[in-house]
């Protein structure tokens, strides 16, 4: 084999070692962070629309703030109302689509209490500077 094969074989296998470690290493961080090992503990379903959020309870109750305790494991239960938002708590790092006809979710465990702000981070027409809630930890 030529020196000029030997290199363009090794940049091939190299590359593909490289890539598939990079799938693999994705692909185990997406799943742990889409189905933490922990049961949630409360199950809240936030449904967005032009321009508000609105949050439902497992006891039925309706709020437009988000009441958490602190340790407890909430998963929410992201469902839109009409077009596509995005359901930002930045101070947790957390992002996720709100689209409309598919449920997506987020598990999150918050541990400090305190007051955090939830926006809307996908531009969903003329009033999305205003659809802000609240996040009280307790
Ligand atoms: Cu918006």
């Amino acid at each position: 084999m030529s020196r000029v094969k030997y290199v363009e074989w090794i940049t091939i296998i190299g590359a593909s070692i490289l890539f598939i470690y990079i799938a693999v290493a994705s692909w185990m961080i997406v799943s742990a962070i889409e189905s933490p090992d922990r049961e949630p503990d409360i199950v809240i379903e936030a449904y967005a629309r032009q321009f508000a959020w609105e949050f439902i309870y497992p006891d039925g109750t309706r709020s437009s703030q988000l009441r958490v305790k602190a340790g407890q494991t909430v998963e929410l239960r992201l469902i839109s109302q009409d077009v596509i938002h995005s359901f930002f708590i930045r101070d947790f790092g957390i992002k996720k689509d709100v689209v409309p006809g598919r449920i997506n979710k987020i598990i999150f465990t918050p541990t400090e209490p305190g007051e955090y702000v939830i926006q809307c981070a996908e531009f969903c027409g003329y009033g999305h500077y205003s659809m802000i809630a609240k996040l009280v930890v307790e």
